[in-house]
Formats: structure tokens, sequence, C-alpha cells
């Protein structure tokens, strides 16, 4: 059965749930795609782990730098825009991502819960303290090279990106809140996700089992089982003007 987008007028509560699908627009890379370069070789939860920066630090930092200039050069698609501008229509809106990059906040959305963290909020590998101010992304940053990672100014350990690693706990606050909002909205939207990196996963689960409609928006018609969910298959930046237009006018 086709979605009614007039149900997005009539929600309550909406949950947003966005993966790497979201930024594929922008031109990030999603997990799904190739890796190239220095990192063709390597499997992305090799590269997303504690065990992977400490075998070669200067090939991880180097990875995220590269990913940190490429999102520096990005600019918001019209799926995030067309997210912070819904937000501003209903009554109640739940921003839950996966992702690293800040193009949600650059397009306008507050309160954002990244269920795996921030490329820009680096910190030290062995003491954990902040790098405080966002770091100068350094000379030759988007090349694909290895950079040895800054040291801490407290203890002199390499600094690490501030994400959720493969086998690293999901930021607490952020995890219960995404559950709880999950539980308590009529209608859940995932957008561009591939729905396979656990516990995040479970999050349009939770939306359903309580009751809600649950929306996939893919380019990938990912299964649409029970009777209250819903694919739209193909791209976020065009579905999601569309959806706003036919809901709102
Ligand atoms: C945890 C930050 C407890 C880093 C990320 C065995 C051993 C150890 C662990 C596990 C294991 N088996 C399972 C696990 C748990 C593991 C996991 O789920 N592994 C998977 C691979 C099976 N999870 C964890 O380890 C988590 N922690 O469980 O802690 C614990 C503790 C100790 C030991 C064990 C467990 C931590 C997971 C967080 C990892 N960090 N990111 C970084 O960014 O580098 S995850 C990373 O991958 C992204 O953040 C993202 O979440 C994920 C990729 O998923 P997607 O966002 O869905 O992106 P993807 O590319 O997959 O899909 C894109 C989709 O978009 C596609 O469907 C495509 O069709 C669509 N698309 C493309 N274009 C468009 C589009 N859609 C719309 N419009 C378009 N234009
Ligand atoms: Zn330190």
């Amino acid at each position: 059965m086709r979605f009614n987008p007039r149900l997005l007028a009539s929600a309550r509560h909406i949950v947003v749930f966005t993966g790497a699908g979201v930024s594929a627009e922008s031109g990030i890379a999603t997990f799904r795609d190739k890796l190239t370069g220095l990192w063709e070789r390597f499997d992305p939860a090799e590269l997303a782990s504690a065990e992977g920066f400490r075998r070669d630090p200067a090939l991880i930092w180097g990875w995220y730098e590269m990913r940190r200039a490429g999102i520096a050069q990005a600019q918001p698609n019209p799926a995030h825009l067309a997210i912070a501008e819904l937000a501003q229509r209903v009554p109640k809106l739940t921003l839950v991502t996966q992702n690293v990059d800040d193009l949600h906040e650059r397009a306008g959305s507050a309160d954002v819960l990244h269920l795996h963290g921030q490329l820009d909020a680096a910190r030290c590998f062995d003491c954990a303290r902040p790098a405080g101010a966002v770091l100068e992304l350094p000379e030759g940053a988007g090349d694909g090279k290895r950079i040895e990672p800054p040291l801490c100014s407290a203890c002199g350990g390499p600094l690490r990106p501030g994400v959720v690693w493969f086998g690293e706990n999901l930021p607490e606050q952020a995890l219960s809140q995404a559950f709880l909002a999950a539980a308590d909205c009529d209608l859940l939207l995932s957008i561009g996700t591939s729905g396979v990196v656990q516990p995040a996963a479970m999050i349009p689960g939770v939306a359903l089992e309580a009751g809600a409609r649950v929306v996939h928006i893919n380019p990938q018609v990912t299964g649409a089982g029970h009777a209250r969910e819903f694919a739209l298959a193909g791209k976020a930046g065009e579905l999601l003007p569309q959806l706003l237009r036919e809901a709102f006018g």
C-alpha cells in the first residue's frame, strides 16, 4: 500500500533516522561505496576501530582527515534541508543520525542525536581529554595521505577522531534518547541507511513495535514486511522535498 504523505502533516511526533545515504548527494561516500587510494584494501570496520588506530595511527588519522576535508568542502543537500524544514512544520521532530558529518547542523537542524559521534570532536586516545576547539585541517588533508595524529597537550598521547569505532559503546545519552523517541513517535522516517550496524539499526524496529508507521527512503528498496512499514524507492534529495510538497502544499 502506498504511503500517504499527508501523514507527515498530521503526525504528533516524527523521528527522522538517517544514515550515510542522506549525505550521498552532497558527494560524501557512503560505507557501501568502495574505499579508494591508501584505504582500498581495507574494510571500513578495520579502519574504524581502535585496533586499526593502534596498529597504524597515521593511516587512520589520515583517513579521517581526508573525510573531514571532504565534508568541509561539501554542502548540505536538499534532503538535509527538507529535514530541517520538516522540523519547523510539525509539533515535534527528533533527528537521530548515524553520520559523523555536520551537514544536518549546517542545514539548520538542531539537537541532532549523533549515535556514532562527530568527526569534529577529536580527543586524546590515551587520556580522553577533548582536543578543545575543532582542529585546523592540515595542509594536504584532502590528498589521501597518512598523517601523524597531533599529540595531546596534557599527556602527549595521540589524538583520535571523536567517532564511535566498531567494538566501542555508543554514547549512553544519545542512544537512550533515540530509543525513547522511537518508542514515542507516531511516524519514523528511515533515510539512507542499510540497517546493518547495531545497535543503531534497532531504532526503526522499536518504532514499529510501539505502533508507529515506518517509511524507508532508499534507492535500494528495503524490506517493508509489516502493514505499517512502507518503502519509497529513490534518492532522499529528490523524495523528501517531494514528500513535503505533497504533505504541506
Ligand atoms: C557496539 C563511526 C557494543 C565511525 C560507525 C562482532 C564483533 C564486534 C562487534 C560486532 C560484531 N558483530 C556485530 C557487532 C556490533 C557492531 C556491528 O554492528 N557490526 C556490523 C558491521 C555487523 N557494532 C558495533 O561495534 C557498535 N558498538 O556494538 O558496542 C560492543 C562492545 C564491544 C564488543 C562488541 C560490541 C559500534 C558501531 C558504530 C561504528 N561506527 N561510524 C566512522 O564513521 O568511521 S558505523 C558507520 O557505518 C556509519 O556511521 C554508519 O552507521 C555505518 C554505515 O551504515 P549506513 O549509514 O547505513 O551507511 P551504508 O553505507 O551502510 O548504507 C548507505 C545506504 O544509503 C545504502 O542503503 C544506500 O542504498 C543508501 N543510499 C545511497 N544513496 C542514497 C541512499 N539513500 C537515500 N538517498 C541517496 N541518495
Ligand atoms: Zn592525553
